[in-house]
């Protein structure tokens, strides 16, 4: 296991599990109703994150929503660039760029990302070479269709070995493209063409994915899945997305991706202890008890 990621000068440490902030710049976004469109009160979002104990802040200018059409390059372009500009200088952990594009990578790259983020595993016309290109290290996440299409019928007849092999096979065409192995983070797409079963499926079968030597990245927060099997709207998710993310973590994930900083956090923070106490008092360095 790589235990540590190079974002562009940035050193991210994957030696235990942390978390990302989701910092949506889209209009349409469905979490944020667009409070987060402009740069500044993007940075006031991605500071109150980084003070909350984010790793990494998650910059995405294409709304992934299921049944979305995408957005132009200009226009994902002219969302996130100001932002990451603006960001420059201003956090202190790396700013990872949620996208698919080719010219909007090497645009944020020049801006000062850190990290690519590609829902698309690189698989768009050109973006093998744009990601080689850059040096930077890639999110690849397992998408079943496109996000226009994706729920429509998600079929599998073993989800996790499907999306496992997926993923194994976009890991050694990137590498075979010249990006290392070192530079790789693995996502199973959680709702992207997946049922709750499969959702369910993917969550319980993180061990597996997570035995490959490759960081895992699980974003599950606010998601349909929480959602449907507690019946619960949007605002109503947070505990939900905990327990998701507090299963993710137990399971080997290293980067959650999540809306609620503070509390996913904490989250991890108690899985990484119990991991690193599993074998009973005097077996670790700890300090002791109370
Ligand atoms: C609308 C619907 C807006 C869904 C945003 C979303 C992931 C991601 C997203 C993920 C990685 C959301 C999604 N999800 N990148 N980008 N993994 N690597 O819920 O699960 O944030 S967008």
């Amino acid at each position: 296991m790589s235990l540590s990621l190079d974002c562009g000068g940035y050193r991210l440490d994957l030696s235990r599990p942390c978390v990302m902030g989701i910092l949506n710049v889209t209009p349409d976004s469905f979490s944020d109703g667009g409070d987060f469109v402009g740069a500044d009160a993007a940075v006031a979002h991605a500071r109150a994150m980084e003070a909350a104990g984010a790793a990494i802040i998650d910059v995405g200018g294409e709304s992934t929503r299921p049944g979305s059409r995408g957005v132009s390059t200009h226009e994902e372009l002219s969302r996130i660039i100001p932002v990451l500009e603006a960001l420059r200088g201003t956090v202190s952990v790396p700013v990872s760029v949620d996208t698919s594009k080719p010219e909007v990578m090497r645009a944020a790259a020049r801006a000062g990302a850190g990290l690519i983020n590609d829902v698309m595993a690189l698989r768009r016309p050109g973006a093998l070479e744009a990601a080689r290109e850059i040096g930077l290290p890639v999110c690849l996440m397992h998408m079943q269709g496109t996000p226009q299409t994706m729920q429509d019928n998600p079929r599998y007849s073993d989800v996790v070995g499907e999306v496992e092999a997926f993923l194994l096979e976009r890991l050694s065409v990137v590498e075979a493209a010249g990006i290392p192995a070192g530079q790789v983070i693995l996502d199973p797409g959680f709702g992207f063409g997946k049922t709750d079963p499969h959702n369910a499926a993917l969550l319980a079968g993180l061990p597996r994915l997570a035995a490959h030597g490759v960081p895992v990245l699980a974003g599950l927060s606010r998601k349909s899945l929480v959602g449907r099997v507690l019946g619960r709207a949007l605002p109503e998710r947070l505990p939900g997305s905990i327990a998701a993310a507090t299963i993710a973590a137990w399971s080997g994930a290293r980067i959650i991706r999540a809306h609620d900083v503070a509390e996913t956090v904490d989250a991890v923070r108690l899985v990484d202890y119990v991991i690193n106490n599993a074998d009973g008092p005097g077996a670790a360095s700890g300090q002791g008890g109370y």
